[in-house]
């Protein structure tokens, strides 16, 4: 969040310009798995999701959609046409309908009788606490969308959230819905470059930002970014940003620009608790969010509003098992990313549940701060990203052992391939050995969940998303679009439209269909290379940009980083391809010791130790063929806000280059830390 750490894109993926391949054959499958785990008698007796759900999918895939988007959402306008793909790859969903978001969110759960019900519970990093109920929230968005119609919003125009995440992030994102303005989220701590292309990409009227907030036990600004993004600048066409509304979160200084700048207490706490909701069509633009590409401006990914939220809560409720009286839900993630906004603000609130919202780091001001907040609530579902998991693998067990953790009873994970053996420690160490692990696939373009086990239903095996959601045709393909057969590698393609799809680039529907739609013609190419084992599951192998070519053996680098995590010094890895004379490429790993073996590497004969006991290990788990050429102990590796590991990063550092744009790092200093370490004189 420092407005310091200099990043130019929302959501960025470490590599994510499907376009950019090539055409080589499929990968290679090297890694196997043979635990499974399946559900318990207790907890499937209970379960939302019932196995026969794949049934009526597959049996009416349409009739099933309409069947979400009755019971889940509510409806102004009841729609009569489920599916207009006649102009693919735009689909049009539930088209004839009417709804508001914000209206579903909260409105609708205060009508039935839930308006005292926790929708929010704050935890901010110093430890201040707020608790929003859904009474409560429809005041305060409706205080909030008078206020941006007050500044002149309207419906169709595009506003900027710029936020740490606190509750009035999750507030100005309903109160955009609510008055059918779209918004689009930026990390709170981008740049104000990236600040600024954004707001221009978009035309926004409006940011909303704060004076700042709090990480790593400090407040940092954000403002000055966004003085600095709609600043006039020589040569620059001038922003359209209107007014900046400015929530106060840390009491920090503050520039002042008077006739543009407003208080958000001046304009929320005067405007009035009454408020209609818009109520716009299905394919009205709920929001708009930036995923950067390898090369290139970053995307605009467009979403409207029936279909997605009808898949946000559908799986929400099914692969989370939320039972929203009961339930505490706690994701992680920030609002800048996409699982912010389908997995904090719209999939949980349109289901009625209770949530944790917290602004921090994980480890401020101890390492056992996200388990403090699980036992304080009674946190019962937790979804959280991998590179967090191994982070606490890392830091050790005996800290969340010091915690009661036992209201945990399902566990979810997203945003890069889990490694079986920290699926384990998951498993092990926060979920007691009990609670379900949802392993989600999706993408800021899904706009939800689309390759997920259900819990009650599945039996699980670490490492793998396992299976299409009932609803939702993916299959993983050859060069020539040919499904592979079991056990076989490819690429991830989704064959038939699905609700929460996006529905374009913002301005730019030529770049949506070179981008998705013309690698396989007709089918999504998703851009991950992922393989079918013995039982049709699928297992996801990392971007296609990142697949490895060694003697023409096409390796992924999700497996051989897996093995190398399967070892017990290891706590993260992260494998690319470097140029070799002998092998076209060779393996080069990079890893993070666990606390107790990092000492071990300060030595010279420890290094070289560490590394013959690495790299045996690997052959050993995989074979001689994916056996790293070179093995670094670095203390950190290089990853965006969503936590993802950028390897063309490393890459230049394995290939001795300059290191390229590093400006989507969620952490500047990674890179020269990584450099200065490694060249230490021997
Ligand atoms: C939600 C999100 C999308 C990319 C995606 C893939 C990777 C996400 C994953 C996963 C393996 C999972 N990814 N979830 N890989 N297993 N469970 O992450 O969106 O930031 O757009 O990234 O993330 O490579 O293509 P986004």
């Amino acid at each position: 969040m420092p407005h310091d750490e200099p990043t130019t894109a929302a959501g960025a993926r470490a590599t994510d310009d499907p376009s950019t391949q090539g055409g080589e054959p499929g990968l290679e499958n090297l890694l196997h798995e043979t635990r499974t785990f399946p559900p318990s008698s207790g907890f499937a007796a209970h379960a939302n999701a019932k196995a026969d759900m794949y049934d009526a999918a597959r049996e009416d895939r349409l009739a099933f959609w309409a069947t979400q988007a009755t019971e889940l959402v509510s409806w102004q306008k009841p729609f009569t046409e489920v599916l207009d793909w006649s102009g693919a790859p735009v689909a049009r969903w539930f088209g004839d309908g009417r709804l508001n978001a914000a209206y579903n969110a909260v409105d609708r759960h205060v009508e039935a009788g839930h308006g005292d019900r926790v929708a929010l519970h704050f935890e901010g990093e110093p430890g201040d606490t707020r608790t929003v109920t859904y009474a409560d929230l429809q005041r305060e968005v409706s205080r909030a969308a008078n206020a941006l119609s007050a500044l002149g919003i309207e419906t169709g125009d595009r506003v900027v959230i710029y936020l740490p995440m606190i509750v009035e992030s999750v507030v100005a994102m309903l109160a955009c819905a609510r008055i059918g303005a779209t918004h689009s989220v930026v990390f709170g701590g981008f740049s104000a470059d990236a600040l600024r292309s954004r707001i221009s990409d978009a035309g926004a009227k409006l940011v909303i930002t704060a004076d700042g907030g709090y990480r790593r036990g400090s407040a940092s600004a954000l403002k000055p970014a966004v003085d600095a993004a709609v600043a006039e600048k020589e040569g620059a066409e001038p922003t359209t940003v209107e007014h900046v509304l400015v929530v106060r979160r840390t009491g920090q200084d503050v520039e002042w620009t008077e006739h543009r700048d407003v208080w958000w207490h001046d304009a929320v706490e005067a405007a009035d608790v009454q408020h209609t909701p818009v109520w716009v069509d299905a394919e009205h633009p709920l929001f708009i969010l930036y995923t950067s590409g390898t090369t290139g401006k970053p995307k605009g990914i467009l979403h409207t509003t029936g279909g997605y939220l009808t898949q946000a809560a559908y799986t929400h409720k099914y692969v989370f098992d939320l039972k929203a009286d009961s339930d505490v839900y706690w994701c992680t993630a920030d609002i800048g990313w996409v699982t912010g906004h389908t997995y904090v603000t719209y999939g949980p609130l349109v289901n009625g549940a209770t949530q944790v919202i917290y602004e921090g780091t994980p480890d401020t001001p101890h390492q056992g701060r996200w388990w403090e907040i699980v036992e304080k609530y009674g946190v019962s579902i937790f979804y959280t990203a991998p590179t967090a998991i191994r982070a606490c693998m890392k830091w050790g067990a005996e800290i969340p052992e010091k915690f009661d953790l036992s209201s945990l009873r399902v566990l979810g994970s997203v945003g890069e391939p889990i490694n079986p053996e920290a699926w384990m420690w998951y498993r092990r160490v926060i979920g007691g050995d009990t609670a379900p692990i949802v392993d989600t696939w999706w993408q800021t373009e899904t706009g939800a969940m689309m390759i997920s086990p259900l819990p009650g239903v599945t039996a699980a095996k670490p490492g793998s998303a396992q299976v299409p959601l009932p609803g939702i045709v993916a299959d993983v393909v050859d060069d020539e679009a040919r499904p592979v057969p079991d056990g076989g590698g490819g690429y991830l393609v989704l064959s038939e439209p699905w609700p929460s799809m996006l529905r374009g680039i913002w301005g730019d529907l030529q770049r949506f269909k070179d981008t998705y739609w013309s690698r396989f013609p007709g089918i999504y190419f998703a851009g991950d290379g992922a393989k079918k084992d013995e039982d049709g599951d699928v297992w996801l192998l990392g971007r296609v940009d990142d697949v490895m070519n060694i003697s023409g053996h096409r390796l992924s680098t999700t497996e051989i980083e897996s093995a190398l995590v399967s070892n017990e010094l290891v706590a993260e890895a992260a494998v690319v391809g470097a140029a070799d004379e002998m092998t076209g490429q060779a393996v080069v790993a990079f890893v993070i010791l666990r606390g107790e073996h990092a000492s071990r590497a300060e030595t010279d004969e420890g290094s070289a130790e560490i590394e013959k006991e690495l790299r045996d290990h690997v052959a050993q788990q995989i074979g001689p063929i994916a056996k790293p050429k070179k093995i670094l102990v670095v203390a950190e590796l290089p990853k965006t806000r969503s936590g993802k590991i950028m390897r063309r990063l490393l890459r230049d550092v394995a290939e001795n280059r300059t290191v390229g744009d590093a400006t989507t790092l969620a952490d500047s200093s990674v890179m020269e830390l990584i450099q200065s370490g490694l060249a230490k004189p021997a």
